[in-house]
């Protein structure tokens, strides 16, 4: 059972996202929990937040780790939008945009779901659910610790921000932002992602080897598509769309 659960629409000002919030101090998955809250009749929008979570979940079947109580581990219930590629490309961007415009950080968005500061991973999306009924779209951001308390390649928003982040306000805010990119997508209008993604992107003219279907290939990575696949021209000058997969950079 949540540990709190409230109706936080006057306070956050969204028309959906994060309606409701459900708060745990531990959880196996929020991802897992929000698609348990949506079979229990928990609507489009709730959030669901936890302090830790004993079984997070990445792509692939890999892990997510946390340091408890120092990350923002939250998912959010979402319908699948006309262009399902950009969901986790939306929740991305929401989180790199507060990050660059409301903190100052040069945060950049890695194809297709991680959010970078100096090139070490800060945050990663991962969007699940069964192929009819709602999904659920769940972010984990390492806010407060030092590189060294997670995986290799991890970084914490406090290491390159100097000081500590409320982790509540930091969920606000990127509820906020996901209210008005995901309300784009369901619209059909993917237009206002796909340029802002552009902004905040760090493969687009880089020279990168990407691992998708078995395949390794190398070649420049051309950036988001509309339908948030990515564009690769790889070195026999051939356009590739991955629409799964690693890409390095080189
Ligand atoms: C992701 O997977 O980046 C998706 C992560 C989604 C996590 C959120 S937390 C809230 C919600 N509930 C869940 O259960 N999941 C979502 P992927 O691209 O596969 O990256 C996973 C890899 O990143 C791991 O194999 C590690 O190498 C590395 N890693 C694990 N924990 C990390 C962390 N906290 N920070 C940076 N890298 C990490």
């Amino acid at each position: 059972m949540p540990s709190g659960e409230a109706d936080q629409r006057g306070r956050l000002g969204t028309r959906l996202v994060g309606g409701r919030v459900a708060r745990y101090e531990t959880i196996d998955s929020t991802n897992l929990e929000a698609l348990r809250l949506a079979a229990r009749g928990f609507p489009v929008g709730t959030a669901v937040i936890a302090g830790t979570q004993t079984a997070g979940r990445g792509r692939l079947g890999r892990r997510w780790m946390d340091v408890p109580g120092r990350c923002l581990l939250m998912s959010v219930l979402v319908d699948a939008p006309p262009v399902p590629g950009l969901l986790t490309a939306a929740m991305a961007l929401s989180a790199t945009q507060v990050l660059a415009l409301e903190h100052g950080l040069p945060a950049r968005i890695k194809w297709p779901n991680d959010v970078l500061l100096a090139g070490r991973k800060v945050a990663g999306v991962l969007a699940e659910g069964p192929d009819a009924g709602p999904m659920a779209l769940g972010i984990g951001i390492n806010v407060n610790g030092r590189p060294g308390e997670l995986p290799a390649g991890a970084t914490f928003v406090s290491h390159h921000l100097g000081e500590e982040l409320d982790l509540d306000a930091l969920a606000a805010a990127v509820l906020r932002r996901l209210d008005a990119h995901y309300h784009s997508l369901v619209a059909g209008d993917a237009g206002p992602v796909v340029e802002e993604l552009a902004d905040y992107d760090c493969l687009t003219g880089r020279r990168v080897m990407a691992r998708a279907g078995g395949r390794t290939l190398f070649g420049e990575a051309l950036g988001w598509l509309p339908d948030g696949r990515l564009a690769i021209c790889d070195d026999a000058g051939e356009t590739i769309h991955l629409d799964a997969g690693e890409v390095t950079l080189i």
